[in-house]
């Protein structure tokens, strides 16, 4: 009598398994796993041979998927398909997420994402692409989502120090908040403070006549006219001296170094004045220059000179021995009565009110602030200059 079939095949299924040892044939979706034990394709390979098929529990742990997208972490990054959940160790090289990353990349993309996110990251990466990070200063571009609002000046930066200038430097979106960032200019009867950057003007009070006036190495303001030498000090001005030995036109450029020596420009000739004494003394002949209105002295006791010409004025440079003029450039604008050195910043004042930024090393300038209905006379450097 013939066996039934359902009694056969008990029977080798009985044979096989008394065969395999350790090994046990494998079913189900794990068909790569070479050495492993037996499972019912819910568990990991443990040897270098890819899926081709998903794991649906665990994750392989050294060689990526070629096939479907893992349902848990890769500790290798995947090259073809995109994770449904984020990498715990390897940022993917080709392939954007379609899930958004649940933690912060331990290392950077090689390069940059080729799809946006659809959703945000739950936690800062720990590096930074460096195309999100042009001027290498920690902070991503406003453009990658990031707080750096230049990302083209490492100085300017979320955690940068405000300073007086045309920049918000700290990304803050004040510029120069907390700061006084003014100096003092003078019309022909009227004291002001400016305000360069933020182009305000404040009234202090009156002036009494003036060629032109500076600040001292600790601030004091000095002033000279047709009268003699003043301070200002206290909210009001006092005369120190009268002013003795000019010869030929009266002065009306002056200008303190960091050394406290006080030199005024007249006509064609440059003078040092005593602001002990009030004596004027000549220095020598400008070379062929006429001052406009100012000469200033900036941080690295430089003298600059307005010559005034044929239009526009030039800018000079002074031989603080010899008086010797060297011309620079035009400046682009005439009547610049004013000169100052403010904050690494060279600004001329004109005759029609306007603030000029000029380039110390081409003398050219550009209008920053205009106050229409204000003659400047003279300016003062700020006490940093
Ligand atoms: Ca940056
Ligand atoms: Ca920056
Ligand atoms: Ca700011
Ligand atoms: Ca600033």
């Amino acid at each position: 009598m013939m066996r039934s079939a359902p009694l056969l095949a008990a029977l080798l299924l009985v044979a096989c398994t008394a065969a395999d040892g350790v090994d046990t044939p494998e079913r189900g979706s794990d068909r790569a796993d070479a050495g492993g034990p037996a499972d019912g394709g819910s568990e990991s390979d443990t040897v270098a041979t890819p899926d081709t098929l998903d794991d649906t529990l665990q994750d392989d742990v050294a060689v990526a998927d070629s096939g479907e997208p893992d349902t848990a972490a890769d500790t290798t990054a995947d090259t073809t398909v995109a994770d449904t959940t984020a990498d715990t160790a390897v940022s993917d090289t080709a392939v954007s997420d379609t899930a958004a990353d649940t933690a912060a990349d331990t290392a950077p993309d090689t390069a940059p994402d080729t799809a946006p996110d659809t959703a945000p990251d739950t936690a800062p990466d720990t590096t930074i692409d460096p195309a999100c990070d042009r001027d290498n200063d920690g902070f991503a571009a406003l453009s990658c989502g990031g707080d750096d609002c230049n990302d083209n000046l490492a100085r300017v930066r979320p955690d940068g120090s405000e300073g007086c200038d045309f920049t918000d430097n700290n990304c803050d979106g004040a510029n120069n908040e907390g700061l006084d960032c003014t100096f003092y200019a003078h019309t022909p009867s009227a004291l002001y403070r400016i305000d360069p950057f933020a182009g305000t003007s404040t009234l202090v009070t009156s002036t009494p006549t003036l060629w032109d006036f500076d600040t001292d190495t600790d601030g004091t303001l000095w002033g000279i006219g047709p009268e003699g030498l003043y301070r200002f000090a206290s909210g009001a001005w006092s005369t120190v001296s009268g002013l003795s030995g000019v010869t030929g036109s009266s002065p009306n450029g002056f200008a303190i170094d960091s050394t406290g020596r006080a030199y005024a420009t007249g006509g064609s000739q440059a003078y040092q004045v005593n602001l002990d004494t009030g004596t004027v003394a000549l220095i020598g002949n400008l070379g062929g220059f006429t001052s406009s209105g100012d000469c200033v002295v900036d941080k690295s006791d430089t003298i600059y000179m307005s010559a005034s010409g044929f239009g526009e004025d030039d800018l000079v440079r002074i031989d603080g021995s010899t008086g010797a003029a060297t011309r620079i450039g035009p400046i682009g604008f005439p009547s610049v009565y004013g000169l100052t050195a403010a904050w690494g910043f060279l600004f001329g004042l004109d005759a029609s009110g306007n603030i000029i930024e000029i380039n110390p090393t081409t003398g050219r300038g550009n209008i920053v602030q205009n106050f229409p209905r204000l003659v400047w006379y003279g300016a003062a450097s700020s006490a940093g200059r």
